[in-house]
């Protein structure tokens, strides 16, 4: 889909709800969360709509899918261990290995641009929180430390901020921070769930979905949080807001 709302293109057919589209680096493949036999998993599709693969095909609850930058591999969350844990996985469905191991819930991974990062939610200290894990030395950092939910990272395309949203204003809005913990600014103020934000190719627009005007809908904010726009203003329920790449 454009920012301006044209070419919306319906990538999914089946029974259930198909939610959270996301594409590959390359654009060649996209995925999704999907429920093809009485459990959420993460389906991968062909960009062109012909048949793929369900990549997680497990009992549990699985869904969030994030890609590696080279597209090797996808970050996705899971309690098929017990409790929400990130895992990574093959994107041929390979290998699946978990990643957080810790008691809490922790879930939504966002895979940053440097390959090496991964942002995700969790509420380990006691509410939710956003942290990143470093990948290669396994330790995790918190950016948050507000006492309301911080919740859903994602990576800005410069890998030098995140955007989330929070209840620390009283209802849910979207923030972003540096990838320090640094500089939090809050981009919306309203009394409606703002929330799932995404970042647009050239970092300049963050998209997310609000329910403001009673149904869900996806609006973008500049990140200077000086414009507002609603690309979609469908009756129907939108959910997951991707930008194309
Ligand atoms: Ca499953
Ligand atoms: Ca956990
Ligand atoms: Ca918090
Ligand atoms: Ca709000």
């Amino acid at each position: 889909m454009n920012a301006d709302g044209t070419d919306v293109v319906r990538l999914t057919d089946g029974p259930a709800a198909d939610t959270n589209p996301v594409p590959s680096p390359d654009g060649q493949h996209i995925a999704f969360n999907y429920d093809p036999d009485g459990n959420l998993d993460v389906g991968v599709i062909h960009a062109d709509g012909s048949p793929g693969i369900n990549l997680t095909d497990n009992p549990a609850a699985d869904g969030a899918p994030s890609w590696s930058p080279d597209g090797t591999q996808i970050a996705f969350a899971s309690d098929r261990d017990g409790n929400l844990e990130i895992y990574l996985i093959g994107a041929d469905g390979t290998d699946p290995v978990n990643l957080t191991n810790h008691p809490a819930a922790d879930g939504t991974p966002s895979w940053g641009p440097d390959g090496e990062r991964i942002g995700f939610t969790s509420n380990r200290d006691g509410n939710l929180e956003i942290y990143v894990l470093h990948l290669e030395s396994g330790a995790v950092e918190r950016l948050t430390t507000s006492a309301a939910a911080d919740m859903g990272p994602a990576w800005s395309p410069d890998g030098r901020q995140l955007a989330f949203s929070s209840a620390r204003g009283g209802h849910l809005d979207i923030y972003v921070v540096n990838a320090d913990g640094s500089g939090i600014v809050q981009l919306t103020d309203d009394p409606a769930a703002d929330e799932s934000p995404r970042w647009s190719p050239d970092g300049r627009y963050i998209s997310f979905t609000s329910d403001r005007s009673g149904n869900q809908d996806i609006y973008s904010v500049t990140v200077d949080g000086l414009g507002l726009t609603s690309p979609t203003n469908n009756p129907a329920a939108d959910f997951g807001a991707s930008w194309g790449r």
